[in-house]
Parts: structure tokens; sequence; C-alpha cells
């Protein structure tokens, strides 16, 4: 018995000192400060099947304009656009509708106000809209793809639709 406490003890001692070998001889520089906040996900990730097809776009930060302006999706697709809303403060929508009607749906828009997201319930020029989203705030919209063509899609907040939209286009 005793010689198995002393076996234990000794392999403890050796174990330390080769640890304080290890540690005094390699000077790994650690680095300190704040570890980078591992992006805290905000908005759900959509649940993705194989069959789905995930569109991301965001904005380009305080400026009152998306990160892209052309999107493209083969029509009759079941697809979800992810659009992350990475202002601050700026609060912004993604309406996809028929091409050319991007000032008129937001004119409608703004007359149906704040209680409708800026959308006018029942617009038949609407195919596909996230809600109005905050700074930091990130919103899915999962539809089929309409038939091929050239489409719009628009921020119809006040005032951001002039510079706030794009081509999305239905692939055959
Ligand atoms: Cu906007």
């Amino acid at each position: 018995m005793l010689k198995l406490v002393t076996l234990v003890v000794s392999v403890l001692v050796l174990t330390s000192m080769a640890l304080i070998a290890c540690g005094g001889g390699s000077s790994t520089s650690t680095v300190s400060g704040e570890q980078s906040a591992s992006s805290p996900t905000n908005g759900d990730q959509p649940e993705s099947s194989a069959d789905d097809l995930l569109l991301d776009i965001s904005v380009n930060g305080e400026d009152l304009e998306y990160d892209k302006g052309e999107m493209s999706a083969p029509a009759g697709r079941e697809v979800t656009v992810q659009f992350r809303n990475v202002s601050k403060a700026q609060p912004h929508n993604w309406v996809l509708v028929q091409d050319g009607t991007k000032d008129e749906v937001t004119a409608d828009g703004i007359e149906s106000g704040a209680d409708n997201d800026y959308v006018a319930p029942g617009d038949d020029r609407v195919i596909a809209q996230t809600g109005l989203l905050e700074g930091k705030d990130t919103g899915n919209v999962t539809f089929t793809v309409p038939p091929a063509g050239i489409y719009q899609f628009v921020c119809t907040f006040p005032a951001h639709n002039i510079t706030m939209f794009g081509t999305f286009t239905s692939t055959p």
C-alpha cells in the first residue's frame, strides 16, 4: 500500500515538473483583450431542407440601400429570403413587387401606415414581403418564385424606395 502511494506521489511530482518545464519554455502569445463576441444570432435561422433555396440579403450599414442590387431564383421554386437588417437604427423591409411598381406600392404602403408595415393590405402588385424590421433584426419570408421575368424588390419605409431597391429575376 505504501508503495502505491509513493508511486502515485512520484508520478504527480514528475508530471508537475514536466508541466513547469513546458510552461517555462513556451511563450505562447495569448491574445489578451475581449474575445470578439461570437455573433449572437438574432432572428431564427430558417429550417433548410435539401429542396429549400435560401437567399440572403442585407443592408449597407446606415445607408438607405440593400447590400445587393440583384437577386435571382428559378421560377416556380420555393425560396426563402432572409433579410438581415444590420443597421443600428433604420427600420427596413424587403418587399417583392411587380416590375415598375415599387414607387406606387410604396406610396400606397405609406398611406396604409406603420400598422401595416407600410404595405397596403391586399395589394396585388406585392408578391412577398418581410415585416418591417427594426435595426439589428432579421426576417424571413418563404414564397414560390413567380413566373419567369423581371420583378423589383423595395423597402417601403417612407422615402427609402428612392434608393433602396433592386431587381429580382425569375429565371426559366
Ligand atoms: Cu428601408
